[in-house]
């Protein structure tokens, strides 16, 4: 099967193109938390950066009696002469402060030669130098990419056309861009010129929007095998596991007014073993709970498996149990304000035993447990150590005390 992958094109996200730089794009500032909540969706993430000499040509300071806006010929091509920008090593040229950069797999530095401008992070504006990103591209199987960033009449345009030209099935995040817009319109003609050459138009709710995200991955999912309450599915050639109807797991920190915490124990099959686990279950558990919200099914949840009221929750993280294996992640809620009005345990059939342990004792007891051979799931450990902060209950994190 061959491989296809999607990359991520952050164009220009430097500090001469955010308002206060040397030529700032309006709203500039804007797209930049846009690029680090994009990143996450993608196995493949570019940066291009202007990276110009300072005797750059297209600085309109290189041309005696010549302003900034002017046209003149370059290499023989118009060319719109612009302040001072991006020059090489400048703090001007470096990445917008808020830019996450951990997650760049690949960075294109474009505008190094000083006698041709270079919009596009593929290629100069005559098309003479390969900037090496289409090759680096198809070494690493992608042939979709998305492109975001600054500014959408010039760079991000060029970008889009080049991509697009080259073959690659080509994106533009229309609302994660900004453009200069010279001339009033420029932006939503560039949209077009490049919705012309085939650039399809996508915004981030793709991603960003959670029905739309889950719409687009089911697509491009095959089901293995049907079982009664999880399937074996693959995406991309991978095989995992998915559960059936529900949108979440959610798992709790609860802590009573007498500062314990509870935990629940049951025998699990899978592992064969007794498990210590917070108190947990899933969204939509049931036909009759069908739609209901995350905090109701964590109060839902609570009172079924441990008889507490919870008079506040919150969300704390989402977590990751098993990236490999399963689709499936795990809210964490902390509970609080918790009342005793039932007897909890569960359904008849789940034989869930409730343990109200001391705050401060309770790394202790588990290690204890764990000791025994009882299983521990990394998610209370998580749990514990994410609510502490919260709660502001310093908790004593050392290891189980496996007498090694
Ligand atoms: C750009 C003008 C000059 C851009 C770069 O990033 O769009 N625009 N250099
Ligand atoms: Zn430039």
């Amino acid at each position: 099967m061959k491989r296809s992958l999607e990359a991520l094109i952050l164009v220009d996200l430097q500090n001469d193109f955010l308002p206060g730089g040397a030529l700032p794009v309006p709203e500039g500032d804007q797209v930049v938390p846009l690029a680090n909540r994009l990143q996450p969706h993608f196995p493949i993430v570019v940066a291009s950066m202007d990276w110009h000499p300072a005797n750059h040509k297209s600085f309109a300071s290189q041309h005696p009696g010549r302003r900034v806006g002017e046209t003149i010929q370059l290499a023989g091509m118009p060319q719109v002469l612009w302040p001072d920008h991006c020059v090489q090593d400048s703090s001007g040229a470096a990445f917008a402060p808020d830019l996450y950069t951990g997650s760049l797999d690949h960075i294109v530095h474009k505008g190094v030669d000083p006698d041709i401008d270079s919009y596009s992070a593929f290629f100069d504006n005559g098309r003479r130098r390969d900037t090496g990103l289409a090759d680096y591209l198809r070494s690493r199987s992608v042939d979709g990419v998305y492109i975001m960033g600054l500014a959408t009449d010039y760079c991000v345009k060029a970008t889009a056309l080049d991509a697009a030209a080259l073959g690659f099935t080509t994106f533009v995040i229309e609302d994660a861009c900004r453009g200069v817009e010279l001339k009033p319109g420029d932006c939503r003609r560039a949209l077009d010129e490049m919705e012309r050459a085939g650039v399809r138009r996508v915004t981030t709710a793709r991603w960003l929007d959670p029905v739309e995200r889950q719409r687009h991955l089911d697509e491009e999912t095959s089901v293995i095998h049907e079982g009664r309450f999880v399937r074996l599915v693959a995406r991309r050639g991978w095989e995992f596991a998915a559960r059936r109807g529900t949108r979440g797991v959610v798992a709790i920190v609860a802590v009573t007014p007498d500062r314990h915490v509870l935990f629940v124990e049951q025998y699990r099959w899978p592992v064969a073993r007794r498990c210590l686990e917070l108190p947990a279950g899933l969204v939509d558990d049931t036909a009759a709970a069908a739609g209901e919200s995350f905090e109701s099914a964590v109060k839902r949840e609570l009172w079924e498996e441990t008889g507490y009221e919870a008079g506040s929750v919150c969300p704390i993280a989402e977590l990751v149990p098993s990236a490999g294996l399963t689709s499936e992640t795990t809210w964490i809620y902390l509970a609080t304000d918790l009342e005793r009005t039932g007897s909890g345990g569960g359904t008849e059939d789940e034989a869930i035993l409730v343990h109200h342990i001391p705050w401060d004792d309770a790394t202790r007891w588990l290690a204890q447990r764990a000791a025994d051979g009882y299983l521990v799931a990394a998610s209370l450990y998580a749990g514990l150590w994410l609510a502490a902060e919260k709660l502001r209950w310093p908790i004593d994190i050392r290891p189980p005390d496996t007498g090694a």
